[in-house]
């Protein structure tokens, strides 16, 4: 592609971010030509983008620095600026500078740091649990708040997909109602997989026979894709994750629903089962 039909389309991609952004309870989702993280919908996503906004700052300028300093050695000191070298093998001033300056950086940098990590691994109390299975190539969703009904969600083909974007698009969605602390248990019935949703700021292994236990909490309404974070079979890429915030009257109505329409967790066995041979006639 020539240099500048590229740059028109990043000003297209950009244009079409923008109306993106307008229309701000449309799906968040990768855009063309994105270069920085989804817009954030969790105060922990919020936190992460800041972090990596400050450390951005900080390595630009400790990069311009250094480059300044080269730049001034070669000029001032090269053999034919500085014939005769100074023969000097210690200074002690410079070398205290040298050493207490980066100390002071990586201080600097461990404190939100770690506040970050804290944020994210102590639990707080959550309003609901909704747990996450990932299975070889999908995700199994259980609320055991609401009646214990299960149901799987698999990617939708091009075919049936509809306006949701492709292989991010799945046929049903974990719901969860806006400004709720949802944890979430995430383990998986057959290999390594992770749970992750980018504009969340939410990832997680899930393992064969262990429980990981995270948590979110949305601050808006609409529609969120993720995928399978971990190299989990041939199919990897096709086992996308949506995650619908809506209302909390709206939850409840879906809970309504879903309570009739999805099996219990008694009968999940042949749901699963279903599931499978549905996989098996899409491909
Ligand atoms: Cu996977």
């Amino acid at each position: 592609m020539g240099l500048f039909k590229k740059i028109s389309k990043w000003g297209a991609g950009l244009a079409a971010f923008s109306a993106a952004g307008l229309a701000s309870a449309a799906a968040s989702q990768p855009k063309d030509w994105q270069i920085t993280f989804q817009e954030a919908a969790s105060e922990n996503m919020t936190m992460i983008t800041d972090f990596n906004n400050f450390l951005l700052i900080l390595m630009t300028a400790i990069s311009v620095f250094v480059l300044g300093l080269m730049l001034y050695v070669m000029v001032r000191f090269n053999a034919r600026a500085n014939p005769e070298p100074s023969k000097t093998t210690h200074n002690t001033l410079v070398e205290v500078i040298w050493t207490v300056v980066p100390i002071v950086i990586l201080v600097v940098i461990a404190i939100p740091s770690f506040r970050l990590l804290y944020f994210q691994r102590d639990i707080p109390e959550a309003d609901m649990t909704v747990k996450a299975t990932g299975y070889q190539w999908y995700w199994g969703y259980e609320y055991p708040d609401h009646g214990d009904f299960a149901f799987d969600s698999l990617m939708l083909s091009d075919e049936e997909r509809g306006d949701q974007p492709r292989l991010l698009a799945t046929d049903t969605a974990m719901v969860v109602p806006v400004d709720t602390t949802v944890r979430v248990i995430v383990t998986a019935a057959d290999v390594l997989h992770a749970f992750a949703m980018p504009a969340f700021g939410l990832k997680m292994d899930a393992v064969p026979g262990r429980l990981n236990e995270t948590w979110f909490k949305a601050e808006k309404t609409g529609t969120y894709y993720g995928q399978c974070s971990e190299l989990c079979g041939i199919r990897h890429a096709f086992m996308p994750i949506r995650i619908e915030v809506v209302s909390k009257a709206d939850f409840a109505l879906w809970v309504e629903e879903a309570q009739s329409e999805y099996a219990e967790i008694d009968n999940a066995d042949a749901m699963v089962a279903s599931a499978e041979f549905q996989d098996a006639q899409r491909h």
